[in-house]
């Protein structure tokens, strides 16, 4: 076996964000830069000798030369087996269900999620753990700290593998297995949800749907699930076909980058339901015929529902949200009798709740709602999830949410993003809000009042680790709330994110468009955190 160990030097910016190392394709293609994280990776690992791991991408731009890479490096650092995608694809949930499913030591996803795909787009590298869920804070600090040490990596000089044909082929004394990228995923699938009822409903005649993978990873998962398993007409997933660059779009299921989608849903022969998933598949949105279901709600709502569908039947243990996600799903909490838990952003926070059996539903504000059946976010689950509930209820998706609303209240919702903002303007007006903080408590602004004003700690009810500086909230004594918070997944200097919320109880008054309803708290926001001034943009750059 021919194992090459090479000379190299750190790099300074190796450190994961909110979801795995997120950088341009031109920084990962740069000599050594690939390489080095991940032996990193490896090198923070303890006994991985022999073991197996789970490798698969989004399909994005750089993904087949990294799984070649890795392949050759995990073989030389002792790695038994690697299960990897056919054509090195695995969604982000299903990479979860192979790791869980069969046991194996860890998985490699490589992807950037939402972020655009191309020769001068974004890569990324994310590691997840034996539980199939995300690094926990911990495992990438030590990924990091390997990171700003290392002075040598270990690969393989070999030829390249095939990853197109299904089954087993050696790579010096390891094992590289190319598995099917969906049919344990649909598998799981099927022990969830209804597949009977659902595959009724969708050959009825009565229901039309529409499915836009945005020429991401989630095509063959859709192609073969709702067409060929459920028996959705041919034609009802759209941009099915995952390309390198992801046909030049931004593959964020939201209102503004699923542009076609919401045209189709919106435009006059509307189908009755629409949905998009993100890069990775990971996140969804879910539409009515002219309606948007906002993500925070859609939690709620699953959460409502769960009991409809078989995989949920026995009932919930309880329901964790990150700390910007609207509170609508605490209401179905406390109705439920069960306990909701507020975390960090981010994936990584559920996985102790979940393995402790706390929770069952997850969900943030980002288009990403998930359950204990994976350690995951999971896009397709979600749309499953909605269709099992419609088939069951046989109403609309509007219908549905009205009546949600009637029944727990409604929490009106938005999040505006400002982004590629100029990184040490963005710095400054959180330092300004950090700040002010102490001075807010008490004071009035119109109508609201401010009941508290924090920077968010998280200390893990598991294992007690501490994760501080999360966001800044300020919550309102009617239950309003803003917070403030700088993403960790983009790459082109900083995204202001400010979420914003406000309850509202009186069926007469829910309908309202957010932006309405919520004028004055975006008004506030700008007059607390000179964000127009700061930030150098009259508008968000989205708002969803
Ligand atoms: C964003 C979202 C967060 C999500 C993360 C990863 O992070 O806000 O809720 O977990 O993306 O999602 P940030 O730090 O940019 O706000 V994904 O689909 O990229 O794995
Ligand atoms: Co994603």
């Amino acid at each position: 076996m021919n194992v090459c160990t090479l000379s190299t030097h750190p790099f300074n910016d190796q450190k994961p964000g909110t979801s795995g190392l997120r950088k341009s394709v031109p920084v990962f293609q740069q000599p050594h830069y690939l390489e080095n994280f991940i032996q990193s990776i490896f090198n923070s690992l303890q006994d991985y000798k022999g073991q197996t791991l789970v490798l698969g991408g989004d399909g994005r731009y750089y993904n087949r030369e990294a799984i070649q890479i890795i392949l050759k490096m995990a073989a030389a650092n002792g790695f038994g087996r690697i299960k990897v995608g056919q054509h090195g694809i695995l969604s982000t949930p299903a990479t979860s269900v192979a790791i869980r499913k069969y046991q194996t030591f860890g998985g490699i996803i490589l992807s950037a999620s939402h972020n655009p795909a191309g020769p001068t787009e974004d890569f990324g590298v994310k590691y997840n753990i034996d539980n199939g869920g995300p690094a926990p804070e911990k495992v990438t600090e030590a990924i990091y700290a390997q990171s700003q040490a290392i002075d040598s990596y270990k690969i393989l000089d070999a030829s390249d593998v095939d990853v197109d044909n299904l089954g087993e082929s050696k790579l010096g004394e390891m094992v590289v297995e190319v598995i099917d990228s969906v049919s344990d995923y649909a598998e799981l699938m099927e022990s969830l949800f209804d597949f009977d009822r659902i595959h009724q409903f969708l050959t009825s005649g009565h229901f039309g749907m529409c499915f836009d993978a945005l020429h991401a990873v989630t095509g063959p998962y859709a192609h073969r699930i709702f067409e060929q398993l459920l028996g959705a007409p041919t034609g009802t997933v759209r941009n099915g076909t995952p390309l390198e660059d992801f046909g030049g779009g931004h593959p964020d299921p939201n209102l503004v980058y699923a542009h076609d989608l919401v045209k189709i849903v919106f435009g006059e022969q509307a189908p009755d339901f629409g949905a998009a998933s993100d890069g990775d598949g990971d996140r969804n949105m879910i539409l009515g015929r002219r309606f948007f279901v906002n993500p925070s709600d859609s939690l709620a709502v699953l959460a409502a529902n769960a009991k409809l569908i078989p995989g949920y039947q026995g009932g919930l243990a309880g329901i964790a949200r990150s700390m910007p996600t609207s509170q609508a799903a605490d209401r179905v909490a406390a109705k439920l009798g069960i306990d909701c838990y507020e975390t960090p952003t981010g994936w990584k926070f559920f996985g102790n709740l979940m393995d402790a059996g706390r929770v069952t539903l997850c969900g943030e504000e980002s288009f990403g709602t998930g359950s204990n059946h994976i350690r995951e976010k999971d896009g397709l689950w979600a749309v499953l999830f909605w269709l099992n509930i419609l088939a069951v209820r046989q109403q609309s998706v509007e219908q549905i949410v009205r009546n949600h609303w009637q029944t727990y209240g409604r929490n009106y919702y938005s999040r505006h993003d400002y982004e590629a903002v100029n990184s040490s303007r963005a710095d400054t007006l959180m330092e300004n809000l950090h700040k002010i903080m102490p001075t807010l408590k008490g004071k009035s602004f119109g109508r609201y009042e401010v009941e508290y004003c924090d920077d968010f700690s998280y200390t893990d009810p598991i294992d007690g680790s501490v994760s501080q500086h999360q966001g800044i909230r300020i919550g309102f004594t009617d239950g309003s709330r803003i917070v403030f918070r700088l993403s960790g997944t983009g790459t082109h200097g900083a995204t202001l994110r400010v979420y914003l919320e406000s309850y509202e109880p009186d069926p007469a008054y829910q309908s309202l468009d957010p932006q309405v309803a919520l004028k004055e708290l975006i008004a506030l926001a700008d007059e607390v955190a000179h964000i127009h001034e700061l930030t150098c943009m009259a508008e968000p750059t989205v708002i969803t």
